[in-house]
């Protein structure tokens, strides 16, 4: 159980800097990089990230491999039943359908993804069997599911009746309109941190004792959108790319705006370059308001990358994203992002 939650940002202004409401001030900062004090490290997207990386703690703990520990990590919120944006339980598409997007890379540039995924549970072990068990990168929709079920997982019903009172209530106005961190239903620009509504798509990177890099990402999508859509999550360069030479990064958020910008690949590139990562998120994430401003503020993206070093940092479109760090030190650290808007 996690009961402590630190809001904290610090780095070349050298300060902590919580605001009377608990949330840290994300307008003013520069060049804010965060270091693991030592490896290993593991890091997650929004706040339902504490709890999975507890589960890639015990891996990394025990100078298991990033790999293994990104994936425990993520099947967490997977088979959270309570989680409407990850695994059973999320939200359908518009036809009603659950259909899940994962990918997996790891240290030596192998990667398996599985895309428009149904009545599996667990689709980042699937990307994973993917990427290890087949000459291929990705499987989508029947195939996929096929694939699965030939090595030994489970058919089930992913539709829980939360889910599918959210999607009868959605038919009645059939309105497709992403909302800026809707998965989150506390938020407010007073949002206070620590609530159990805190959900969304989960990315994972992990820096292990032997140095390695890996990561994982997982998430049904936006919820009721067209039978067949896939997002950014499942798409190696834009929803998750890793370097082992350089560091890795993930994305959240309106998926569309992340594949038109190969988001995750970008900001690893920009860390080749030389950027602390969050500078490198930031960059990203202001190409994607630089081509489409009017979208950009209209909706949320935001990436999390970490690099060789174990120097973490994260960056947002909006105001809302949150982010959680474990590592020797420290195993629940969750930081509010910083953002454009
Ligand atoms: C997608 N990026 O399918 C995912 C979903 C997500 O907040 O992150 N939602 O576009």
């Amino acid at each position: 159980m996690i009961s402590r939650r630190k809001f904290i940002r610090s780095g070349a202004l050298g300060v902590s800097a919580l605001s009377l409401s608990g949330r840290i001030p994300t307008l003013e900062h520069e060049n804010v990089v965060n270091r693991a004090p030592a490896k290993p490290i593991v890091i997650a997207t929004w706040d339902f990230g504490v709890a999975a990386n507890q589960a890639a703690w015990e891996v990394l703990r025990q100078e298991g491999r990033a790999l293994d520990a990104v994936e425990a990590g993520v099947r967490v919120p997977e088979a959270d039943l309570g989680n409407s944006t990850v695994g059973k339980g999320g939200y359908p598409d518009r036809d009603g359908h659950v259909s899940l997007d994962a990918c997996i890379m790891d240290e030596k540039g192998n990667c398996g993804s599985v895309a428009a995924l149904e009545h599996i549970s667990h689709p980042i072990s699937v990307a994973r069997l993917v990427m290890e068990k087949t000459p291929h990168v990705m499987l989508v929709g029947e195939g996929a599911l096929q694939f699965a079920l030939e090595n030994g997982f489970e058919r089930e019903n992913l539709l829980t009746p939360k889910a599918e009172k959210a999607w009868k209530e959605w038919l009645k106005d059939k309105n497709y309109k992403p909302v800026i961190n809707i998965e989150n239903k506390s938020f407010t620009t007073e949002r206070l941190p620590g609530n159990e509504h805190n959900h969304d798509t989960i990315g994972m990177l992990a820096l292990d004792a032997h140095g390695n890099l890996s990561g994982a990402c997982t998430t049904s999508g936006m919820a009721f959108k067209m039978r067949g859509r896939v997002g950014d999550s499942p798409i190696i360069g834009a929803g998750l790319y890793v370097d082992n030479e350089v560091g890795g990064a993930t994305a959240t958020g309106v998926g569309e705006e992340v594949i038109r910008t190969v988001g995750s690949f970008l900001v690893v590139e920009l860390m080749r370059q030389g950027y602390p990562p969050e500078e490198a998120c930031r960059e990203a994430v202001g190409r994607i308001a630089k081509k489409k401003p009017d979208i950009a503020k209209e909706i949320q993206v935001g990436f999390l990358a970490l690099n060789k070093k174990g120097e973490y940092g994260a960056f947002a479109l909006q105001k809302g994203f949150s982010y959680a760090i474990c590592h020797a030190e420290q195993r629940d650290l969750l930081l509010d992002s910083a953002s454009l808007y």
